[in-house]
């Protein structure tokens, strides 16, 4: 790891942090930050986690010195980071504590949540800290999550006619710059390569953020005429977005997986038809996979991709902060990419017509939220269809048995569990306690742990042990002859109980609201609202800065953003909900009567709105 300070001899800014990978071809990350004047090139450790990386795209590109990163700006933000920039790290276990606090979690879910979250991930290996801050390594445990939710959707788009493709990785600041006025507000967030060796590349290249200008100039060539379309192109890739706020694991990092969907058709009305297709099919990726209840909605005006005609999104729900979170979004373009990249199709009268354009992103936030929503003081509490195991075999011994009656029950467990589909193990591992093999695998939330021992042998029956139902309540017998069935059956049953129990906890949390007088002491409870609302632009922004401000005179609220785990005190709107059922609540239709619940808003409300304090 080579550390710069350097500075360009007509420019502000300075690189204040590069990394340099150890491979043939070299290429350099120069991360851009504001002025320094001193020229040191020093050498240090590789072991570090606190790799203080500050790109802004800005500097040597018109596309941000155009954009929306001003100085004064730019200056409040480093602050804010610098601020929040604590990285988020497993506290080890030490001192009197340590005994009682070596299990699971090592910290109750209510008493810690972010250092809970953080002993979770890490301590079930699903995540490991990288020495690029705000990096992270998927191991096995949650990368095979990832692989199950992409079978699924992959499996399901197919189906839609979508075909997997793969775009280059690097975008030139030309195309980049296509995109200029839509991608202001997110130009700090690009990460350009300037460097290859010690030479400086002619021009500087970014990496992928999203797609859109990668994928469309190619579009533009490929169609030509209506036979040419729709065309459905995803792709399952990594992007990077330097972001500046405090990261966690799987919710916001710097770099993350993603898949990205991008189509054409001929008409508005197929494109807005796939919209909602993609959304339910993320709802169910939610729901049906991770067992996470989401609303499906619109985004405001203020919310929406600015790029696009409209959003379309799912939002789920963090009981334990009362936090909403943004779970993927299904955008229609309309016309906007298609002028600015010049996507014509000659129709069926022969005459020239703009494409009518969608995409849409799913992400490994995902896998963040799930872990959230379900996990207990002893960790993860897996959904069986994407548990890497569904089911863990564990033999007991006891000194006058055999034990290799045991293990041969345990194998004929296994064989018949596996041949029936289900993802098992047997542990048999040497050298760990009963006690250890059940801290383990609950730790990892494997929904099923099935214990064979001496008397069970006897008796022919093996013993349950379900993950989302602790203690005894959790544990019966279940006689051997037709285990797979009733193994299948209970899996079944954890998958909907899962989604049920977190239902219920999201519709308890969401509160129906008709004035700005309860919109605070509402979100205070951690609940998010519902609030008949005038979609304007100008009061969703009065909402946003007013309830800051009040959440700030909110000492506990403040303690919480101190800690930096969560982002802000303001509240903003979600979504406006495609059916309000779906958060079970029953409000009276709004007639054209009823007042907007904003704040010093006198205008009438036009919909019931979701809001809340969000990721
Ligand atoms: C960050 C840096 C540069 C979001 C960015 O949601 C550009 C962007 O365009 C950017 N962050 N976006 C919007 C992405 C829109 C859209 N792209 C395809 C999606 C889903 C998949």
């Amino acid at each position: 790891m080579l550390l710069f300070k350097t500075t360009f001899a007509s420019s502000q800014y300075s690189i204040t942090d590069c990394f340099i990978s150890k491979q043939k071809h070299i290429y350099y990350i120069i991360i851009l930050s504001s002025t320094t004047t001193t020229t040191t090139m020093s050498e240090s450790n590789t072991n570090t986690n606190e790799v203080t990386a500050t790109p802004v795209a800005a500097a040597a590109t018109p596309v941000v010195a155009a954009g929306g990163d001003a100085a004064p700006k730019r200056e409040k933000r480093e602050k804010k980071e610098k601020k929040e920039k604590k990285e988020v790290v497993a506290k080890p276990i030490s001192g009197k504590e340590a005994k009682d606090k070596l299990n699971g979690a090592g910290v109750a879910k209510e008493e810690d949540f972010s250092e809970w979250y953080t002993n979770v991930i890490t301590r079930a290996e699903m995540v490991d800290y990288y020495d690029v801050s705000g990096c992270y390594i998927l191991r096995p445990w949650s990368y095979s999550i990832w692989e199950q939710i992409q079978g699924f959707f992959d499996g399901e788009i197919k189906k839609l006619g979508v075909q997997n493709a793969y775009f280059p990785l690097f975008v030139s600041e030309k195309a980049l710059a296509t995109e200029e006025d839509h991608i202001e507000g997110f130009a700090p967030e690009v990460a350009w390569v300037t460097k290859s060796g010690q030479s400086e590349l002619s021009e500087p290249i970014a990496i992928r953020p999203t797609s859109e200008t990668i994928m469309y100039p190619a579009y533009a060539n490929w169609i030509r005429s209506h036979r040419d379309l729709p065309l459905k192109l995803n792709q399952w890739v990594n992007v990077v977005r330097w972001e500046f706020k405090r990261p966690v694991p799987f919710l916001r990092s710097r770099e993350f997986l993603w898949q990205e969907g991008h189509t054409v058709y001929a008409t508005k009305e197929e494109a807005d038809k796939e919209v909602f297709n993609i959304l339910r099919l993320y709802k169910r990726v939610y729901e049906d996979l991770l067992a996470v209840p989401v609303v499906e909605g619109i985004k405001s005006e203020k919310e929406k991709f600015a790029g696009g005609l409209y959003t379309s999104t799912i939002e789920g729900f963090i009981p334990s902060n009362g936090r909403a979170i943004q779970a993927a979004t299904s955008h229609a373009l309309g016309q906007n990419f298609s002028k600015m990249f010049n996507i014509e199709f000659e129709n069926t009268d022969g005459k020239k017509a703009l494409a009518w354009q969608n995409s849409w992103g799913l992400t490994t936030r995902s896998i963040g939220v799930m872990v959230m929503v379900h996990g207990d003081d002893n960790g993860l509490v897996l959904p069986p269809r994407i548990a890497p195991i569904q089911v863990v075999i564990l033999p007991f011994y006891f000194k006058d048995t055999s034990s290799e009656e045991i293990d041969n029950k345990a194998a004929e467990v296994l064989a018949l569990l596996q041949a029936a589909g289900i993802r098992a193990q047997v542990d048999n591992r040497t050298g760990y306690s009963p006690r250890d093999k059940h801290v383990h695998w609950e730790l990892k939330g494997v929904p099923i742990r099935i214990e064979i021992g001496p008397k069970d042998l006897v008796n022919k029956v093996v013993v349950f042990c379900r993950r989302d139902v602790p203690g005894k309540e959790g544990k019966f017998s279940v006689p051997e002859e037709g285990l797979a069935l009733k193994t299948k059956a209970v899996l079944d049953e954890i998958q909907a109980n899962l989604l049920a129990r977190a239902t219920k906890t999201r519709n308890d949390n969401v509160s129906v609201i008709t004035k700005w007088e309860e919109f605070i002491p509402e979100l205070d409870k951690k609940h998010i609202v519902l609030a008949p609302w005038c979609e304007a632009p100008a009061c969703e922004e009065n909402i946003k800065k007013v309830s800051n401000e009040e959440s700030l005179k909110n000492a506990k609220n403040k303690a919480e953003s101190e800690k930096g785990f969560c982002l802000t005190g303001a509240a903003k709107s979600l979504c406006i909900p495609l059916n309000v059922e779906d958060v079970d609540k029953k409000v009276p239709a709004l007639t054209g009567e009823t007042q907007c619940f904003g704040c010093g808003c006198e205008s009438k409300a036009t919909k019931w709105t979701l809001f809340g304090r969000s990721y």
